[in-house]
């Protein structure tokens, strides 16, 4: 039996219904949930502006302790719910049951993190250098801000931008992916519950046409997308066109060193965490092994042998490690991906282009002797595909880890102290990872890359702040 969500925009607390424009199954299995929704227009994104707009002014008016409650109260509820959310977050994008439910902790945790945040957003003041004056810097609210966010990590990365943005006074305009919009309304649920002023937090729902509407508009202050790199850019073109602030976080072909002198059991965890896990599917995955010559045989039997022994399945099972991918269209990506990779001579060590399974599920897929400048090297595969590149020492290692035009997170795995901080000196990417995988970051610590992965101030721990506020400069003569 088939479940239907038939899903509606949320504007200043109500719902607003609309035909039905996209549709997202379970990606596991074709007999269990259908998701559908409407396209937000412009006339829309205005009617939700003039609401944020006059959120703004009760944001302000409620006051930094009812702002914390309310935050403090959305990471409760969600830590209560987190068994039902995550149950549906598995069901809808795929994502496994405990990496499900280890995200809504995530986002419970960020709401927790932001709600101390309100109280804390202190400014500061400095004596003037004009006799008898002081200076005083405060961080105010932008205003209305965008929140753009992907499927992949479906209610961490909607935390991220929403907690914050109340934190700090503003009032949000978001719009989630299409895959991932039943999660979506969940925390639209728990959000509502927390006594925030109506239309402090708005939702509408859609697809390119819904966001190119949202991030053209222009009563919208802020726009903070977390997406593709094609993406990414005509967002960012588009808001700088008016004049609007913009956030973005994109894509990554991240790169792991394992030198010689590795922990090989550690770096084989790395390595097969940060390439398999979530099949791939995190900006931060791991494309990219590159392996010292005098390991390289040892270390791709071993990640062979570990990924022999992983569970892939219905997500919804909690035995299982690695889920399908979100939608049959990744699939179909990705599997043009490899055919590309293969097509240049590379053989892949398992999986390849006969790894496409039934539904969504496509098997991991390791490639050896990837040459750096080739698709492996260079292109963001979104998915569980990965290639090993040999490399005759440290710094050929740190060449090939530099060698494309992102800059999102970066591992290493050593034993050496001199080359894990002549890695964390060299690396050009916006995490550094030290025997860790390069998937999988805190919350309370600044989160974003350099090059093409990023664009503006950081997201997530307290340096948020940078993109959630003005600052103002206030000359005060007492006379
Ligand atoms: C993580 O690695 O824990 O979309 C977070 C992504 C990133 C978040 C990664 N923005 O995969």
């Amino acid at each position: 039996m088939i479940e239907t969500i038939t899903l509606a925009h949320h504007i200043a607390g109500n719902r607003r219904e609309g035909a039905a424009a996209f549709a997202q199954d379970n990606p596991a299995r074709a007999d269990d949930l259908h998701v559908e929704g409407p396209e937000a227009d412009a006339a829309l994104v205005a009617e939700v502006v003039d609401a944020a707009r006059q959120a703004v002014e009760a944001l302000a008016a409620a006051g930094i302790e009812a702002r914390a409650d309310a935050l403090a109260r959305i990471g409760r509820t969600l830590g209560a719910e987190a068994d039902r959310i995550a149950l549906l977050i598995a069901r809808e994008t795929g994502k496994t049951l405990g990496d499900s439910k280890g995200e809504v902790m995530r986002a419970a945790r960020l709401f927790d993190f932001f709600a101390g945040e309100t109280l804390r957003n202190a400014g500061e003041r400095f004596a003037s250098t004009r006799p008898g004056a002081i200076v005083e810097v405060d961080h105010v609210p932008v205003g209305v801000v965008a929140a753009i966010t992907p499927w992949n990590f479906p209610i961490a990365i909607p935390a991220w931008k929403i907690a914050p943005a109340l934190a700090y006074g503003n009032a949000v305009l978001w719009k989630p992916s299409e895959i991932a919009s039943a999660t979506a309304d969940a925390l639209m649920a728990v959000i509502a519950g927390a006594g925030l002023p109506d239309g402090s937090v708005n939702m509408l729902l859609g697809m390119g046409d819904a966001g190119r509407a949202i991030v053209e508009a222009d009563g919208v202050d802020a726009v903070s997308f977390t997406g593709s790199v094609a993406t990414g850019a005509r967002v960012r073109a588009a808001a700088a066109e008016r004049g609007a602030r913009v956030q973005l976080e994109m894509g990554g072909v991240n790169g792991l060193i394992v030198m010689a002198d590795a922990d090989l059991d550690n770096a084989v965890d790395c390595a097969v965490n940060g390439a398999f896990f979530a099949a791939g599917q995190r900006c931060t995955a791991t494309s990219r092994m590159i392996v010292g010559d005098a390991i390289a045989d040892r270390f791709i039997d071993a990640v062979r042998e570990r990924v022999a022994a992983l569970k892939i399945g219905d997500p919804t099972d909690a035995a299982t490690q690695v889920g399908p991918l979100a939608a049959p269209h990744q699939k179909e990506t990705i599997a043009r991906q490899v055919a590309a990779v293969e097509a240049s001579g590379a053989k892949p060590v398992f999986g390849g282009s006969g790894a496409a399974m039934e539904q969504c599920f496509y098997a991991p897929t390791l490639f050896d002797c990837a040459a750096p400048e080739g698709t492996l090297g260079q292109e963001e595969i979104f998915g569980p595909v990965a290639g090993v590149f040999r490399v005759s020492g440290f710094d050929e290692a740190m060449t090939v880890l530099n060698g494309n035009r992102f800059g999102l997170s970066a591992g290493i795995c050593t034993r050496s102290l001199l080359h894990a901080e002549e890695f964390k000196r060299r690396a050009r990417a916006g995490m550094k990872m030290v025997n860790l995988p390069t998937a999988g970051v805190d919350y309370h610590a600044p989160f974003g890359g350099v090059a093409d992965s990023s664009y503006g101030p950081r997201e997530q721990g307290r340096a948020a702040r940078a993109f959630y506020t003005n600052m103002t400069t206030s000359y005060v003569k007492a006379l």
